[in-house]
């Protein structure tokens, strides 16, 4: 991988919740362009944007209805030329987030393709007859709730959705379909854009959604990935995809990919037969999964989180690492604490993800510790899922109160809310009432306040990337785990030939032990960084760790 990519720390931006320029309550690309300074200067080199394309956003612009268009809401075309160029000059490369698992209902593809089984995009989607019954082709489930195919009278056959009925699923078996597919991608490219962040890519090719598939999750459907995640034809469309278009750019390329194991992650990146550069994987977002998958009232383990990423630091020569994201709940509300330890999770929460292997991932709000949402009703939320979710929870016989305390816990919405800038009306976002409610707590959690403290969240994420773009052993060492039993600690080492970097975490709000083992007791060892400003300068072999307390020792 080039040197460019190697030093990359991606900054996600959600477009509609990051600056309002123009009063409307939606964040624009204005907004983002005025921006780029504070994103610059925390260090981020790598913007990803979640998606900004002609949208009737019934899934916030993961329903796409024209490609090649950006939506009026966030600007014009000029506006996204413009971000292009003064990212450029400031040396931030753009990745923009491509949807092509499925589209919008209402793209002209779409729209045409359900007219007929015998025009010109007939098959760029996925159309089944229905079984003689007249019910649908089988038993899969959407991942937004409720079965994932849906009838068309006038093809009289169902069509595939694995998320909302109006985001319906293209076929990639269609050559005709691949090929519109690879020219819009160039259109982009040949702007100047960056790379993409490959939506749901792990999903296209899908050989089985015509069986009935096990029920998993307590839902009264298939489980939508067991008939879509890495079929058949996966690579050889990926391997494909390369060849057209991303061989030919010097660009990145993130594949996101739902439900893939560490060993089918491995084709993706796999160097022989060149696919994409990494993978956003989501195993480790599984570790407070219950009754109710996602929605469920549990409360992690680390010694699940702590195996789960460990596997995959061991099993992939490069990974993506994240905590959160716009389908998360905050992370210091999820993995750390939020109130308390607020700013001490948070840091430590940061250091631990930042360091592993691979490319780090910070969701826009994380770097000043902004918290999940305190919502008070079902109406606040905007995210479909959070709405099919507790219909769903309702239905099944749990009581209101509880269905939306799980609801609030795990929404999406949650980090969807805007960008806290400053303590003024509506936290600096916007002058008008912004689309979704803005989290209380703005008045204390905001950029302004940040900027001003010198032991902020924010500097504390400066610091890290300097550490993990400049430090050699950040970026390529290898990783150890040590420790693997401890209850409340997580901590590894980077090694780059004599050179060793370590990195320790207490996940705990109260105080802990912890035992340095023996073959890393490195005399040499200096602190560079910790989360409290009289953590030992020196490693000893024994360390009495403070609530979420995390230090970096190195022996350069
Ligand atoms: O968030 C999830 C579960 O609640 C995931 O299953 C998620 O839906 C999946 O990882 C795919 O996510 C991506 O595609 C979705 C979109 O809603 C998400 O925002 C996007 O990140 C459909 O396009
Ligand atoms: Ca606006």
């Amino acid at each position: 991988m080039n040197d460019w990519k190697k030093r990359g720390i991606i900054y996600e931006i959600y477009p509609q919740s990051f600056k309002d320029t123009n009063g409307d309550g939606i964040g624009d690309l204005k907004g983002i362009i005025e921006k780029l300074p504070y994103i610059k200067k925390l260090g981020a080199n790598i913007v990803w944007l979640t998606p900004i394309y002609q949208s009737p956003l019934i899934d916030n612009g993961y329903d796409i209805s024209d490609y090649t268009k950006i939506n009026p809401i966030y600007g014009t075309m000029d506006d996204f030329n413009r971000l292009i160029e003064l990212c450029h000059e400031k040396e931030i490369k753009l990745v923009m987030d491509l949807v092509v698992n499925h589209t919008s209902d209402q793209a002209k593809w779409f729209q045409e393709s359900k007219k007929s089984r015998n025009n010109k995009y007939s098959d760029y989607y996925i159309w089944r007859d229905p079984k003689s019954d007249g019910s649908a082709p089988s038993n899969l489930g959407s991942a937004f709730g409720g079965s994932a195919w849906e009838y068309v009278k006038e093809r009289g056959q169902y069509y595939l959705h694995l998320f909302a009925k109006k985001q319906p699923d293209l076929n990639w078996e269609s050559t005709e379909m691949r090929q519109s597919l690879y020219d819009m991608m160039k259109f982009w490219l040949d702007k100047g854009v960056d790379g993409f962040r490959l939506d749901s890519i792990s999903l296209i090719s899908k050989p089985n959604v015509f069986d009935d598939v096990p029920i998993e999750d307590n839902k009264n459907y298939g489980a939508y990935y067991y008939g879509s995640s890495n079929g058949t034809s996966l690579h050889e469309y990926l391997q494909e995809m390369n060849r057209e278009v991303f061989s030919k750019y010097d660009v990145i390329t993130i594949g996101e990919t739902p439900h893939t194991t560490p060993k089918q992650a491995q084709k993706y990146i796999n160097l022989e037969k060149p696919e994409l550069d990494m993978v956003l994987q989501f195993e480790h977002m599984h570790v407070d999964y219950g009754e109710y998958g996602r929605y469920s009232d549990l409360r992690f383990k680390l010694s699940d989180l702590r195996n789960s990423l460990v596997k995959w630091q061991n099993s992939l020569t490069w990974n993506t690492n994240y905590l959160g994201n716009h389908d998360q709940p905050r992370l210091v509300s999820r993995f750390g604490d939020d109130d308390k330890y607020r700013i001490e999770s948070a840091k430590m929460l940061a250091m631990i993800t930042m360091l592993q292997k691979g490319t780090p991932m910070i969701f826009q709000g994380d770097e000043i510790g902004m918290t999940n949402v305190a919502f008070e009703s079902l109406n606040q939320f905007k995210d479909i899922e959070a709405y099919n979710t507790y219909e769903f929870l309702v239905k099944k016989g749990l009581n209101k109160d509880i269905a939306l305390k799980i609801v609030k816990n795990k929404s999406r919405d949650n980090s969807r809310t805007p960008m806290q800038w400053n303590n003024e009306k509506n936290a600096g976002f916007s002058t008008a009432n912004p689309w979704i409610k803005i989290n209380n707590n703005y008045d204390k959690i905001n950029v302004n306040e940040t900027l001003r403290d010198e032991d902020s969240i924010y500097s504390f994420y400066q610091k890290l990337i300097k550490i993990r773009t400049k430090l050699k052993v950040a970026i390529d060492g290898d990783f150890n785990l040590i420790s693997a039993d401890d209850s409340s600690v997580f901590a590894y080492t980077r090694i780059l030939k004599d050179r060793q970097m370590l990195v320790i975490g207490s996940f705990s709000n109260k105080k802990v032990k912890f035992e340095i083992p023996n073959n890393i007791r490195n005399k040499e060892s200096k602190r560079i960084l910790s989360n409290y400003d009289d953590s030992p300068q020196n490693l000893s072999d024994i360390i009495y760790l403070r609530p979420y307390e995390g230090i970096v020792f190195d022996n350069g």
